[in-house]
């Protein structure tokens, strides 16, 4: 289905007024945030990899060149690019450059494929596909070229040690008069990106985040996490998923004058290397990755520089949470957070967080609790997570139906989670509503793997459900009913046809269970049973 309906679904007024009187939201652009930070922190390390590292100076020097290739490009102010580079310094360099340049980066996953990127494009009717100039970039350049779409594509190259000396070793950067960026005159209440949601429908939903709401989440959540320019963060998981991002993230790190050291790989031989090199002190995990950590740190012991270690994404088991202060000698903080906005933290002086997921980052984020009837529910009981606040979307972009959805009346955001509220006022999340699958901190839509699996050939219906899983959390279990019971189609069939339309493999089903599919007295599909049906029987691999 096309999307169709507003780019941007702006604050009411006086909520608006409200956060500019409170001094959340500050009027300031990222073109200018991030000259403030070359300014203040222009010699100090801003990026850091195995190979080299880049100061503040260079970060603007870099970014403010790809500016002007962009806009070389013919890319004005408003326009859309898709944003798809891995864990590498050009991820920052290519995503400030658009930001000055005035353009709104999408900001697609390392993982994502033609499927997913083909959809952004139209969506946002992007004028420009940033890939690496790697097998991934260039299968999405020749799919990209195919397609009737304007989109150009421009491929990063990423070897660092053979990329020519970069400029401010050469002759110094000249940050005496800030200059006119396109970026500059944009309107910071208007968005600056998109960031994907993890969604539960056919098509993925897009996020616009405006710079006044994510510069106020950044501010905020790097002083709920105490961020120094001592901070020496490690970007391990994907730079441009929110987590990585802003909570405190990147982000965080680089406004305090900190350095962020990209990882290329999130395993323990990769990081923990970078960790005793550079005095690592923080980190983002999810819990899927913990595990792998806490089990790498029983043999190779973790440098002592760790101080906090921040799990996220996906449900942590509170005997997984008990292990991280003696295995990797840190600080536990447990990260609830959505690209939609909302984002708790549990504190870093209060007790070990084994079961909370924290509290949300401002006074003014108002968190209701409600039943199925909206009704609210008492503190201690389970019930779905509506929210609204200083830096929580009002509405997707170009996707009126769905936000008619997605957002009650009153402009609290369904957020598709059950929480509980405790008794120190802080939440639990307790399960989930939204039909999504969330393995190991990666998000599966189930509706639009079932649409995938509809158009495969010998599929009658399909159901994609989630399955208990020790590693991962969960993984998805597809519930083909097939269109002759006698000669099903075979699961390398199914998942080759996957592939073939260029879904993330992430997305693939890990099994497919053969059977009628059972309905519920409306006709629909029983999903309900099905969860339960599969979730008494032991996994078995197909
Ligand atoms: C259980 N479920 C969680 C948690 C997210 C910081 C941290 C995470 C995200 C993120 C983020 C969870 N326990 N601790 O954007 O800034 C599930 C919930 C939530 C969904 C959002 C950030 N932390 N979740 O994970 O947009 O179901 O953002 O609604 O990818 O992940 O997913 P996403």
């Amino acid at each position: 289905s096309v999307s169709s309906g507003s780019d941007f679904t702006p604050w009411p007024a006086e909520r608006a007024a409200l956060y500019r009187e409170l001094g959340y939201w500050q009027g300031q652009t990222f073109t200018d945030w991030l000259w403030e930070r070359a300014q203040r922190y222009g010699a100090s390390p801003a990026l850091v990899t195995a190979e080299r590292q880049w100061n503040y100076r260079d970060l603007w020097q870099q970014s403010g060149e790809r500016a002007q290739q962009f806009t070389g490009l013919g890319l004005r102010p408003g326009d859309a690019a898709v944003l798809h580079l891995p864990n590498h310094p050009e991820f920052f360099f290519n995503f400030f450059g658009l930001l000055l340049a005035g353009v709104r980066p999408v900001l697609a996953l390392p993982a994502h494929r033609h499927h997913e990127i083909t959809a952004f494009v139209r969506q946002t009717e992007a004028q420009l596909y940033i890939g690496p100039d790697q097998p991934v970039g260039r299968e999405l350049q020749a799919q990209l070229g195919n397609l009737p779409l304007p989109v150009r594509t421009l491929l990063q190259p990423l070897d660092l040690d053979r990329s020519a000396p970069h400029r401010s070793e050469l002759q110094r950067t000249d940050l005496a008069a800030m200059p006119t960026w396109p970026g500059r005159q944009q309107d910071p209440d208007q968005p600056a990106f998109y960031q994907l949601s993890g969604g539960s429908t056919g098509t993925p939903k897009l996020i616009p985040r405006t710079h006044d709401d994510y510069l106020y989440s950044v501010r905020a959540s790097a002083e709920i996490c105490a961020l120094s320019p001592q901070t020496v963060y490690l970007a391990a998981l994907p730079l441009a998923h929110n987590f990585l991002l802003s909570s405190p993230g990147s982000l965080g790190t680089l406004h305090v004058g900190g350095q962020v050291v990209i990882a290329p790989q999130p395993d323990p031989g990769t990081c923990f290397g970078l960790m005793e090199r550079y005095g690592i002190n923080m980190v983002a995990l999810v819990p899927a990755l913990l595990l792998v950590w806490l089990e790498a740190a029983a043999r190779r012991p973790v440098p002592a520089s760790l101080a906090v270690v921040q799990v996220g994404g996906a449900p942590l088991a509170p005997e997984v949470a008990a292990q991280v202060p003696q295995q990797l000698g840190a600080t536990l903080q447990q990260v609830f957070g959505m690209a939609e906005g909302l984002v708790n933290y549990t504190r870093l002086d209060g007790p070990l967080p084994l079961d909370t997921q924290g509290f949300a980052i401002s006074p003014h984020d108002e968190i209701l609790i409600v039943d199925d009837d909206d009704q609210p529910v008492p503190d201690g009981t389970p019930g779905h997570l509506l929210t609204r606040g200083p830096y929580t979307i009002c509405g997707y972009f170009r996707a009126d139906e769905h936000n008619s959805r997605a957002f009650t009346r009153d402009g609290f955001y369904r957020t598709g989670d059950l929480v509980t509220r405790l008794a120190d006022g802080s939440l639990r999340v307790t399960g989930r509503s939204k039909d999504q699958i969330n393995r190991g901190g990666e998000k599966i839509a189930a509706e639009e793997i079932e649409h995938a699996l509809l158009g495969a050939p010998g599929v009658h219906n399909a159901a994609l459900i989630g399955r208990p899983d020790p590693r991962l959390g969960e993984r998805s279990l597809a519930c083909i009913q097939s269109a002759d019971p006698a000669a099903p189609p075979s699961p390398a069939e199914l998942r080759r046809y996957l592939l073939d339309l260029g879904l993330a493999t992430y997305k693939l089903p890990d099994q497919f269970e053969f059977l009628t599919l059972p309905r519920t007295a409306a006709g629909k599909v029983n999903k309900r049973a099905l969860r339960e049906h599969f979730h008494a029987r032991p996994t078995q691999e197909t």
